[in-house]
């Protein structure tokens, strides 16, 4: 009998919440399960990406630019899923340049969109380094019973009703958050289940290490520079320098320091005036489950879950992590 056979799956886990409340539809519980079963289709060809051939440009360009196989494949997964089920009303994603609505009578219906990266940190693939999935659902601001609008995906993140990532690494962990807490689930491949296995993650308030691209060194902002000075300095209170963990795959970054505490930022450098990282799907998300697990997130000036989105696509400044560290930081970008 596997030690782990008392542990609660996703599938579990999602209907005991759906119970706390008992006015709930399922319809959010039925989603998060949807997004696991796409979960776990996708971490089946990440883990043959090479066999599968899959690797390399397939030639199509997404707003990102170069877009690897796996992402288009991860795509049409998540697509498939979420379309087929009755509670979603349309998607936005970084491979997709327009909102795709599912309009039809049952998803017209529907009471959530969806925004999604399906495959973060796509330069990992070739070299078989971590990647990741990131979502976000927000209940539609439009009448149901039509399609989805664009104002339904143009909402700021703090309007989110939950958000969440599957990182495909040693294992593959899918953790989502609503406003009651982050819980993480480890994929058994041998039964193709999700179980819990980090129950109510909370981001330490401290940590060790700071992700940041030291090539943009020399062109960021000196306050940041004196701040990335300090992360690599040894101070009193301090014993010494915090590591530069940077594994070009955000979620692989901060699902780190959700785990261990630390920071994580890509500000805004040269010929990026806006950053890179996108707010709609892949900022948004990420700060909502941080702030949730006890950190912080801002664009250097203002709240990530505050802004109002103008474009599905927008661009954004990141800086986010634990709560300690972030104030840190505010202290020397002030
Ligand atoms: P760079 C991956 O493409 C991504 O969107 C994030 O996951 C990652 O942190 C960042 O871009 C890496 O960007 O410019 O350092 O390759």
């Amino acid at each position: 009998m596997p030690r782990y056979n008392n542990l609660m799956t996703l599938d579990e886990f999602t209907i005991q919440q759906l119970r706390l409340f008992p006015n709930a539809t399922g319809e959010l519980s039925g989603l998060l399960r949807g997004i696991g079963l796409a979960a776990k289709q996708v971490n089946r060809e990440v883990n043959k990406a090479a066999l599968a051939d899959i690797l390399g440009v397939d030639g199509s360009i997404n707003v990102q630019g170069e877009v690897q196989k796996l992402d288009t494949y991860a795509n049409e997964v998540f697509i498939k899923v979420l379309r087929s089920g009755i509670n979603c009303a349309g998607i936005v994603s970084e491979e997709n340049e327009c909102m795709m609505l599912f309009d039809d009578a049952k998803s017209n219906q529907s009471k959530y969109v969806v925004l999604m990266d399906p495959i973060d940190g796509s330069g990992n693939i070739d070299i078989n380094i971590s990647i990741g999935s990131i979502f976000s659902v927000y209940r539609r601001v439009s009448e149901l019973g039509k399609p989805a609008v664009l104002e339904d995906f143009l909402q700021p993140g703090i309007k989110q009703v939950a958000a969440g990532y599957v990182i495909y690494g040693s294992s593959t962990i899918l953790v989502y958050a609503t406003r009651r807490g982050v819980n993480g689930f480890t994929l058994d491949n041998s039964i193709g289940e999700f179980y819990l296995s980090h129950p109510d993650m909370r981001m330490p308030p401290h940590g060790r290490f700071y992700s940041f691209d030291n090539r943009y060194y020399n062109q960021v902002d000196p306050k940041l520079k004196r701040y990335v000075d300090f992360c690599i300095s040894t101070t009193e209170n301090r014993k010494g320098p915090y590591s530069n963990r940077y594994y070009g795959c955000m979620v692989a970054d901060i699902h780190r320091n959700l785990l261990k505490g630390g920071i994580f930022f890509y500000p805004q450098v040269e010929g990026r005036p806006e950053g890179k990282l996108r707010l709609c799907y892949e900022c948004n998300p990420m700060a909502f489950i941080t702030e949730v697990a006890g950190g912080s997130a801002t664009n250097g000036r203002q709240r990530i879950l505050d802004i109002m989105p103008e474009h599905i696509h927008q661009r954004t400044p990141l800086f986010i992590g634990s709560k300690e560290m972030m104030r840190d930081l505010e202290g020397f970008l002030q």
